[in-house]
């Protein structure tokens, strides 16, 4: 599926083969969805926000039990991942509602809620890392006409994912699956069912967070940079919410959402709820 241009949020772009092919794979690859200045932008903030020192003191005050294991900054070698990125800059705020992107989000999974929104580097170096999935096969659906899900995670390519780059891999149709999957089986590709997911810098994949996915080795040296925004359906509390041990990473204080625009306000509306420290 290729997209040349960002289109309007108002306009019916999602057709019926995309959901077919949604619901039977569990995920879309939008070819081009990303505008090329939106891209660099995008990248150049990312790369500028990974050389600074992130205080989580902030963020994660040890009086309210935070998670040591979720700061902001994670760095593993040559990984970095960045947690919470909306509270880093405004730059990453265009991705909460896309306009090339959120018809299919919002048709997947009306009225998203987004939860976390990440971003991962790999360099030369890092592993595959390992199979996972959000939410159970059970939690994902198909009635009345409409796709059920209860999360669905966004990443926006900022740089090629070539297959030794460290590409999203995914089993198609796994989040359908009746047979509890052991990753014994085999790690990466070695999994019955693996495909990777190649793409070009200014690709998004969309897919249901009931699908098993994972990432593959950086072997080519080269920068591989991806942005992750997953949404959860709005009657799925997110673990913890209330509690500061989660929100911390998902929720955003009133300042930071008083500057969103009335679509993206709604794309967060839970997080008025939360408790945050402004
Ligand atoms: O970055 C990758 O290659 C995989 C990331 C992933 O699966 C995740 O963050 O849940």
């Amino acid at each position: 599926m290729t997209i040349a241009t960002p289109t309007a949020l108002t306009e019916p772009v999602v057709r019926d083969q995309d959901r077919y092919l949604f619901d039977v794979q569990g995920f879309l690859h939008l070819r081009g969805a990303i505008a090329e200045a939106d891209r660099l932008a995008l990248l150049d903030e990312v790369t500028r926000q990974e050389q600074l020192e992130h205080d989580d003191n902030r963020w994660n005050p040890a009086s309210w039990g935070g998670r040591p294991d979720l700061p902001t900054k994670m760095v593993e070698g040559a990984q970095i991942r960045l947690n919470g990125l909306l509270r880093m800059s405004p730059v990453f705020d265009r991705c909460i509602d896309y306009p090339t992107v959120c018809p299919y989000l919002y048709d997947f999974l009306p009225n998203a809620q987004l939860g976390n929104a990440w971003s991962i580097s790999k360099g030369k170096g890092v592993g595959i890392g390992g199979w996972h999935s959000g939410f159970p096969p059970a939690d994902y659906g198909f009635r009345n006409g409409r796709i059920h899900t209860r999360s669905v995670n966004t990443v926006y390519f900022l740089t090629d994912n070539g297959p030794d780059d460290g590409c999203m891999t995914v089993i198609p149709g796994s989040h359908k699956a009746n047979i509890q999957v052991d990753t014994k089986w085999g790690a990466g590709l070695d999994l019955p069912g693996a495909v990777p997911v190649i793409g070009k810098a200014g690709d998004v994949l969309v897919f249901t967070e009931s699908l098993l996915h994972t990432g593959l080795a950086n072997t080519s040296g080269r920068r591989r940079v991806n942005l992750y925004y997953n949404n959860a359906s709005p009657d799925f509390r997110i673990p913890g919410m209330p509690s500061i041990a989660f929100s911390y990473n998902y929720a955003m204080p009133p300042h930071i959402r008083a500057r969103f625009t009335e679509r993206q306000k709604q794309a967060t509306e839970w997080m008025a709820f939360a408790k945050t420290i402004d």
